[in-house]
């Protein structure tokens, strides 16, 4: 990984420990647990945070504890910044889908964990965020597009997810699946594209530190542009590999086509670890900009983080890891 260095950022002076709003939050989350919500519609006029509140009854949570295991020599990217840039097809296949996006419908999100497990189960997304070991990691973000950021992003290792979901010995792959919903997604709408966004990974790789499922961003519920109420971050992989607003995580026994393997083969493979001489078929990998600033910067092999899961990929360097 990067050099060690902590900085103290001015989002981190200015957004996490904003007391008045989180004590706000918690008030609303004791009104909601007394039934007093239900007369919500009627108050007019609420504020953003107080609607948000409303619909997702885990922002009383926030901020989780930081994990100072993963620490960063990058500056942080403003909220403002990446919240206003997103891939997210399912809304546009442009970056300004951040508007589109609030139409997604949080509540009530089922999560569907099937195929090779001891017993499928489903379960709502609160009653698994109760279940997981709930955690803050500052974590790099590279796009297969070259472009990057750096966000401090809330939630859960994969791995405690896959201990719950139990896995039969046959299982050698996870699949993951984004909601279907035209009503609410209109890029869904675009046909020739194969709706639902799928991905996948190795259980080695599944159960690898790094891999985290993601709730939150800055110390409070993902903004819905980010894929809420629940993504993945896989830092050491192209940005693509982390699907957002999952519905439906299954162990299989074959390698799950992902969306974008799906939609231009040669291009975008099963792998698509971080390496800056593999190119993509049609510009550089070498160097990223950096999205706050407009920086050009060289792009580390995976991503930085080779420490934690370069031993992933032993003898397997010569072969289709790259894209
Ligand atoms: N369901 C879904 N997940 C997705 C995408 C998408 O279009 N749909 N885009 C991917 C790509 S290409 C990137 S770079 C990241 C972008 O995440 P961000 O908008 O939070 O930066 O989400 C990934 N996950
Ligand atoms: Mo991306």
């Amino acid at each position: 990984m990067a050099p060690n260095i902590i900085c103290r950022k001015s989002w981190e002076l200015a957004g996490l420990q904003t007391t008045p709003e989180s004590a706000f939050l918690n008030r609303r989350q004791l009104i909601a647990g007394m039934g007093a919500i239900a007369s919500i519609g009627s108050l007019g006029g609420l504020s953003a945070t107080s609607a948000m509140a409303a619909e997702d009854p885990s922002a009383g949570l926030y901020p989780f504890k930081r994990n100072e295991a993963f620490v960063l020599d990058r500056d942080m990217t403003p909220e403002d910044v990446n919240s206003t840039y997103n891939n997210f097809y399912e809304f546009g296949s442009h970056k300004q889908i951040s508007k589109a996006a609030q139409k997604l419908r949080i509540r009530p999100w089922t999560l569907m964990i099937d195929g090779l497990v001891d017993k499928p189960v489903e379960l709502g997304i609160d009653d698994l965020i109760a279940k997981m070991p709930l955690e803050e990691r500052l974590y790099r973000h590279r796009c297969v597009e070259a472009w990057s950021m750096t966000i401090p992003w809330s939630g859960f290792s994969l791995k405690s997810l896959v201990e719950f979901a139990k896995p039969l010995s046959g299982a050698k792959y996870v699949r993951f699946e984004t909601f279907v919903d035209k009503s609410m997604a209109s890029g869904q709408g675009q046909s020739w594209y194969p709706w639902p966004y799928v991905e996948g990974l190795t259980m080695a790789e599944a159960r690898n530190d790094l891999a985290f499922m993601v709730t939150g961003a800055y110390g409070k519920p993902l903004a819905k542009q980010f894929g809420s109420p629940l993504r993945l971050a896989l830092p050491w992989k192209y940005g693509f590999k982390s699907i957002k607003s999952i519905v439906k995580i299954s162990f299989t026994d074959t390698a799950p086509k992902s969306f974008w393997q799906e939609v231009s083969p040669g291009e975008y493979g099963f792998y698509a670890n971080v390496n800056p001489k593999v190119n993509h078929k049609r510009w550089s990998q070498a160097s990223e900009r950096v999205l706050h600033s407009g920086e050009r910067v060289p792009t580390l092999l995976f991503n930085g983080y080779g420490e934690q899961v370069a031993g992933l990929y032993k003898g397997m360097e010569d072969q289709k890891i790259w894209y």
